[in-house]
């Protein structure tokens, strides 16, 4: 039998109808980050929800993971064009998060440790597509992938998945982010390659 070497990082979309257009498949993990990455002990983490909401509520590491963890199985896609199949995380889902916070703007702008931003429809974080990760195969999550906890919005391009997350801002309009207000798509669908302006 002859041996055929494919290298991974090679395969095309042909082969992984899970690959969205102009993406290749990696097996590691690149890490991407604007800045520096923050140090946060987790005794001293606090994610908050604000903004055009009924009530603002904030959680401490403790409080937050009485909201329920639970597991995630996902392909992520970044808009510099690699996608990792087949993560896996355990993070808390944004609707546990938002229940019963009477959430008024349909808009969320993720705000992190670091000062980082970006912007989400808040249809987009409900029904079960979008987490506070806190867990990445099966270890806490790294710090220079977002540890402690980061947004998971794997549906999208993988800039609004914000690591070091600790607020969400609801907001009646929609606003440009970090990446949004450079240059990038204000959705970020990677299905539809909605990479930039
Ligand atoms: N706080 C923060 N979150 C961020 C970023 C960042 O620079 N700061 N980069 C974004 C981008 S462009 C990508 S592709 C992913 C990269 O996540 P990773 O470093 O875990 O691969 O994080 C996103 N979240
Ligand atoms: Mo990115």
């Amino acid at each position: 039998m002859p041996i055929i070497s494919r290298g991974f990082s090679g395969r095309r979309r042909e082969e992984s109808p899970q690959l969205p257009p102009g993406q290749y498949l990696t097996e590691d993990f690149p890490v991407l980050s604007a800045g520096p990455t923050p140090a946060i002990a987790t005794s001293d983490w606090v994610f908050g929800v604000t903004g055009d909401v009924a009530e603002t509520r904030a959680w401490n590491w403790e409080q937050f993971h009485e909201l329920g963890l639970e597991e995630i199985h996902t392909d992520i896609h970044c808009v510099t064009r690699w996608s990792k199949l087949g993560t896996s995380w355990r993070g808390v889902s944004l609707d546990r998060v938002l229940d019963g916070l009477d959430v008024a703007g349909r808009f969320a702008m993720a705000g992190c440790y670091g000062g980082y931003t970006t912007n989400v429809p808040v249809d987009d974080l409900l029904g079960g597509k979008a987490w506070i990760a806190t867990e990445f195969e099966g270890a806490p999550l790294d710090p220079e992938h977002g540890g402690p906890a980061r947004l998971l919005v794997p549906h999208l391009y993988f800039w609004k998945s914000a690591k070091w997350v600790r607020t969400l801002r609801i907001m009646p309009k929609d606003e440009p982010g970090f990446w949004e207000q450079n240059g990038y798509n204000m959705y970020g669908d990677p299905w539809r390659e909605q990479r930039y302006w």
